[in-house]
């Protein structure tokens, strides 16, 4: 599996229904806490503007999206770190994954059960971060432990970071919120670390598609910035995944929805990821790759087919731009416009990669 996220929360508000909408799967969803136990993993296909602009431009047969990996694990209750409903093990599925979709219930429906007995959003969040600190304290004794009669001039400096993370949580911030420099990093690892994975909070609001005015999203605001936080209708967006992406914009848009949070979402939790796309047309199909950023050449040529990748000569490089300019490799060619690229090249966001290599092109 490539990079990952994982849709987090409290039991019963809406984690698998999302995983559901987000990958068109069919993860079991009821109405009652811990219906997930074994983790659910789904593909969501990443909706691309720019892969419909090549596409028009290209006229290929087929044109394939990039997609992201999505984990939905079984809720966590006040507890998990010292086992509760069966804690430990889904803290460390947590620990698999690179990024956090953290699911919070902001919709009004008494008929649906809420272990905390009813919905407060920011209390919600904080029950679940609390549990994720301590288990990250736990990890940070265990390596403090490990380490302590390391007294090279390494180990002291990592004693200093693991002394500077440990206060931090215990003062209430997460690993990501603690600011270390690249050497503190490098000796830390913090993304091994639950609070130390980049986060998205889904606020999964009710169906009236009035986000705007829903106090719990309003609330999530205000606390971790709106650009951290997606409202969604997760149970709505089920019942529509498997209708055409037309008909689901229109059938959302009569309910008053104005965008497609869905897509947004996805787009959400493939920058959280830090994947970017490249583009290949071979063969009259066009097709989207992931790629975590800073890839070089080599080793995207590898994600196609190994032998790319060990017979890797060069990449040509094309600009979306540009080939709305002159939609033909041959007039690009005159034009100057393909640039060749080395295997230690990394490869940017959008670009449209032709690779070489021995045995052939493509
Ligand atoms: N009213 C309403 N109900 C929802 C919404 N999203 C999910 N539900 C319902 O809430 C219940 C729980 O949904 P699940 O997706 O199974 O919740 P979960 O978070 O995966 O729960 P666990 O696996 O038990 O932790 C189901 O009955 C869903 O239909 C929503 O947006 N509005
Ligand atoms: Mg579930």
């Amino acid at each position: 599996m490539g990079l990952a996220a994982g849709i987090i929360g409290l039991p019963n508000v809406g984690k698998s229904t999302l995983l559901n909408a987000l990958c068109q799967a069919k993860a079991e969803t009821a109405n009652y806490p811990f219906c997930t136990i074994e983790k659910n993993i789904g593909t969501a296909k990443v909706p691309d503007p720019i892969l419909e602009e090549l596409k028009a431009l290209l006229d290929p047969k087929e044109a394939v999206p990039a997609t992201v990996e999505i984990v939905d694990i079984a809720g966590l209750v006040p507890g998990a770190s010292q086992g509760a409903g069966l804690g430990n093990r889904f803290l460390s599925e947590i620990r698999e994954v690179d990024a956090l979709v953290h699911v919070v219930r902001c919709f009004e429906d008494e008929n649906i059960a809420h272990t905390e007995g009813s919905a407060d959003p920011l209390r919600d969040v904080e029950l679940i971060e609390t549990e994720l600190a301590l288990a990250d304290l736990e990890r940070l004794e265990k390596e403090a432990e490990r380490t302590k009669r390391d007294f090279s001039p390494q180990g002291r400096k990592l004693h200093a970071v693991l002394e500077k993370l440990s206060s931090g949580l215990s003062a209430g911030e997460a690993v990501r919120d603690i600011p270390l420099s690249k050497e503190e990093a490098e000796l830390a690892s913090p993304l091994d670390y639950l609070t130390g994975k980049p986060v998205l909070f889904v606020a999964n609001i009710d169906d009236s598609g009035h986000y705007k005015e829903n106090a719990g999203y309003q609330a999530l605001c205000q606390r971790f910035g709106p650009e951290n936080v997606l409202p969604v209708c997760a149970r709505l967006e089920e019942e529509c995944a498997e209708l055409e992406p037309d008909e689901r914009i229109e059938f959302l848009s009569q309910l008053g929805f104005e965008e497609d949070a869905l897509a947004r979402l996805i787009e959400a939790i493939f920058k959280l990821l830090g994947l970017i796309r490249f583009y290949t047309f071979a063969n009259n199909k066009l097709r989207a790759w992931e790629i975590p950023q800073g890839t070089t050449a080599e080793i995207a040529a590898g994600k196609i087919h190994s032998d790319m990748q060990t017979g890797f000569i060069r990449a040509e490089i094309i600009q979306l731009a540009d080939l709305k300019k002159y939609p033909s490799l041959p007039e690009l060619r005159r034009q100057g416009l393909v640039r060749s690229e080395g295997r230690e090249y990394q490869l940017q966001d959008g670009e449209l990669v032709h690779f070489l290599f021995s045995g052939g092109s493509r």
